[in-house]
């Protein structure tokens, strides 16, 4: 079943952070990995006084059911040491369900459609990028909800900007 993940950090060397989860997605048993967008910052939806966000979407292949795979990405995060300070508050790694096939799950541990994903620029953008007709189970086109969420900042950090980042993040790596 064709699936999206939602990825975002913004604790703890983000990029970097970001770049490592996209690995272990594409490692974990019973996912592929088929695209990923670029990178991008974006301000913090929710309390301000927390950094700025990166955010990034991935489409993968899953044989894994919609909740094997929650719990598959959970396991990532707590492996990632993932803090979570209080509610839309600043996180180590946050990787959620956007979509999911076409299915519409509404437990109490997940809910997919992701509820917010309609309203969020920096979901909708990673998301248009890599899958530009991509729509909702009710066949609601994702772009149309891009006019809402224009005020919203976000900006693809460059390669030449990541590599930047990365470094000022980790400026003792040798590769
Ligand atoms: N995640 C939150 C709260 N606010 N803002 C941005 N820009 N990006 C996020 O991923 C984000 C957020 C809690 O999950
Ligand atoms: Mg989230
Ligand atoms: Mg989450």
């Amino acid at each position: 079943m064709q699936a999206f993940i939602g990825l975002g950090s913004n604790l703890d060397r983000p990029a970097q952070r970001l770049t490592s989860a996209l690995q272990a997605i594409a490692r974990l048993p019973g996912l592929t990995l088929q695209h990923h967008s670029r990178l991008y910052a974006s301000a913090p939806i929710g309390p301000q006084d927390q950094p700025d966000y990166v955010n990034a979407v991935a489409e993968v292949h899953s044989s894994l059911t919609p909740h094997a795979l929650l719990h598959s990405l959970q396991a990532l995060e707590l492996a990632a040491g993932r803090q979570r300070l209080r509610h839309w508050g600043e996180r180590t790694l946050d990787l959620d369900i956007l979509l999911f096939g076409n299915q519409c799950i509404d437990t109490t541990d997940l809910q997919i459609p992701h509820p917010q994903m309609i309203q969020r620029a920096f979901v909708l953008h990673p998301l248009l990028e890599i899958a530009p007709h991509c729509h909702l189970p009710d066949g609601t086109t994702l772009g149309s909800f891009l006019s809402q969420v224009t005020e919203q900042a976000l900006l693809p950090l460059a390669e030449l900007d990541r590599d930047a980042l990365i470094e000022r993040e980790n400026p003792h790596r040798t590769d």
